[in-house]
This record gives structure tokens, C-alpha cells and sequence, in this order.
């Protein structure tokens, strides 16, 4: 298939038990905005130490609430792009689980299960102070406000409990049991893609380096270098929407639709 490097081919037509590990770059064509990335990105806009950690919603939780209701409301906007569609459709004789950085919902659209959102997810929402779940109305807001007050927890005393998105913040520990499936789904496979990402966060940006350590082969898929290129196995510059769907339709029949 034009533009499928052989060996990249390769290792996928072998694999049967394959994990991709996606980042903010997977949702990039869907008009969701990276991390990193110099015009969209999100860091380039916002400090995430200004709105991404627990001290933030401490200071400024109507900012912090503002923000995340932009990004919700940008998710909902948003479509799987053919890469999100590329994967639910890989052929049928493979096991194919994801477990991804992104804290969006578009792997579930396209019709893909996630067996991990290691970072949580924008709509997982909980009580910031007893956290029980909340699936209570939120109202989304508008473009352009830059404080919305987060709904008070109906369980705790009045002025006490907050909703919050239920994502990870920067300095809180990692959910356990998501990462124990990633990590287990990593060492596990016999393919590793690792799709979009700057490797940049940690501890999920050390999954990677267990499947290699693991002795499993691990393609790149980035149309930039990043800090994990050196240690995986192929290095593809190309991009989720693009390269996934040359890769699936390369694998031939049972390609799904
Ligand atoms: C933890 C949810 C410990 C929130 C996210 C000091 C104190 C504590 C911890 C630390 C510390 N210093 C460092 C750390 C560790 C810290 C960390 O790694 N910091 C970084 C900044 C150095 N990690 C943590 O804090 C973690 N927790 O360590 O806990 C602990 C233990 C016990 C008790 C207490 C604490 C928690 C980290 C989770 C942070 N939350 N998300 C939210 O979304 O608002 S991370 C967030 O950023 C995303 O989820 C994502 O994971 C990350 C961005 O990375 P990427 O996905 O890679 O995106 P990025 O923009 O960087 O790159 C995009 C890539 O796509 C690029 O390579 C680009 O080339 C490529 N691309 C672009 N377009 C495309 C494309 N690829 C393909 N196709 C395209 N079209």
C-alpha cells in the first residue's frame, strides 16, 4: 500500500495482540487542540501549572471550571477523525486495545473500547472534596466567559463539595487500575504503536520502554521526533488520520468496513 514502510507492514501483518498508546496527536484531526503543539496547543496558550493541578482549582476554581467546560464543549464539537476509525476497524484476526493519554471520548465514537484512560476522562465528573461520581446536569456555558462556578456536590453540606472534571491532575497520583491494565496490556502485546504523543508526562510516558524491555516491537506513529523516538523499534513521520488508515486498508481483507 502506498506509503506503508515494508517493515512497519511487517511487524502489523504478525501481530496479533497489539496495544496502542495514544496521545493528544490523535485527536489533533479531529480539531482538538495538543498539548504542545506551537499554534493550537493547549501549553501554549494556558501554563498548565496554572490550570492543570490540584493548587489551581484551590486558587482559581471558577477559571480552572471555565476552561475544561471550553475543552468539553470543543470534544463535543469534534468528530473521530479516520485514524479514531482506522483502529476500531482493525482486522478482525488481531486484538486491538488502546489505552490512551486523551482524556476525550472519541476512540469510544468511532467505536473502539479503551481499556485505559490513564489521565481520566473531561466528563468523568466527581465531587472534588467526598469525590462520588456526579451525573447531574452541567451546564456547559459559552465561549468567552473565563469563570463559570462548578456545581455544588448534592451530598456534601452547602459550600463544601465541588464538581470537578475527572481527569488527573499534574502532581496527583495516577488512578491505579487503569494504569495496572495499561501496564499489563503493554507487556502483553506483540506490537506496541505508540500514536501521538510527545512522551513528555510521566509515569505514561514510561510505557513505551516496558514493552521494550519486554523484547516488543514498538512503532512510532508522529510526524515529529519526540523523546521516545530513540527507543522504539520503527519511527513513522506521519501523521494518526493519515498513516492508521494506510496501515489498516494495507492489511488487506477483514479490514472491517
Ligand atoms: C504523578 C489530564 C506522582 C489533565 C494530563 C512534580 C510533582 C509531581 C509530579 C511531577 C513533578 N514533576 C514531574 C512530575 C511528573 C508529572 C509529569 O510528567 N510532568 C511533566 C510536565 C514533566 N506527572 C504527573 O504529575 C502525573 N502524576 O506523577 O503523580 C504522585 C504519586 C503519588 C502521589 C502524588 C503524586 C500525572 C500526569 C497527568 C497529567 N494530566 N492530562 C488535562 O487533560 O487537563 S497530561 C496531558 O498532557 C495529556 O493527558 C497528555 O498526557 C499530556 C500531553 O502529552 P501528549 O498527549 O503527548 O500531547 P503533546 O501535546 O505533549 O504532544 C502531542 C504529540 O502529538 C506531539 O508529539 C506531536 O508531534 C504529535 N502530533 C501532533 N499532531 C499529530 C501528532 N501525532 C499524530 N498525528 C497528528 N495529527
Amino acid at each position: 500500500m502506498a506509503g506503508v514502510p515494508s517493515e512497519i507492514l511487517e511487524l502489523a501483518r504478525r501481530a496479533r495482540r497489539i496495544t496502542v498508546l495514544t496521545g493528544a496527536g490523535m485527536s489533533a484531526e479531529s480539531g482538538v487542540p495538543t498539548f504542545r503543539d506551537a499554534q493550537t496547543g493547549l501549553w501554549s496558550r494556558y501554563n498548565p501549572e496554572d490550570l492543570a493541578t490540584p493548587d489551581a482549582w484551590a486558587r482559581d476554581r471558577d477559571l480552572v471550571w471555565a476552561w475544561y467546560l471550553g475543552r468539553i464543549r470543543g470534544v463535543r464539537a469534534a468528530r473521530p477523525n479516520a485514524g479514531h476509525r482506522a483502529l476500531a476497524r482493525w482486522p478482525q484476526h488481531a486484538h486491538v486495545r488502546i489505552v490512551t493519554q486523551n482524556v476525550d471520548d472519541l476512540h469510544e465514537r468511532a467505536g473502539s473500547e479503551v481499556i485505559a484512560h490513564v489521565h481520566g476522562a473531561l466528563v468523568a465528573f466527581r465531587c472534588d472534596t467526598c469525590d462520588r461520581p456526579f451525573d447531574g446536569e452541567v451546564d456547559l456555558g459559552s465561549d468567552g466567559v473565563e469563570r463559570y462556578p462548578p456545581p455544588p456536590c448534592p451530598h456534601c453540606p452547602p459550600g463544601r463539595g465541588h464538581i470537578r472534571p475527572g481527569v488527573v491532575w499534574f502532581g496527583e497520583a495516577m488512578p491505579v487500575e487503569p494504569f495496572e491494565r495499561a501496564v499489563d496490556a503493554v507487556r502483553d502485546a506483540d506490537l506496541v504503536l505508540v500514536v501521538g504523543t510527545s512522551g513528555m508526562v510521566y509515569p505514561a510516558a514510561s510505557l513505551p520502554d516496558l514493552a521494550r524491555a519486554a523484547g516488543v516491537p514498538v512503532i512510532e506513529i508522529n510526524p515529529s521526533e519526540t523523546g521516545l523516538t530513540w527507543s522504539c523499534t520503527h519511527s513513522w513521520r506521519t501523521t494518526a488520520a493519515v498513516g492508521l488508515p494506510a496501515l489498516v486498508d494495507a492489511l488487506g481483507p477483514g479490514s472491517g468496513d
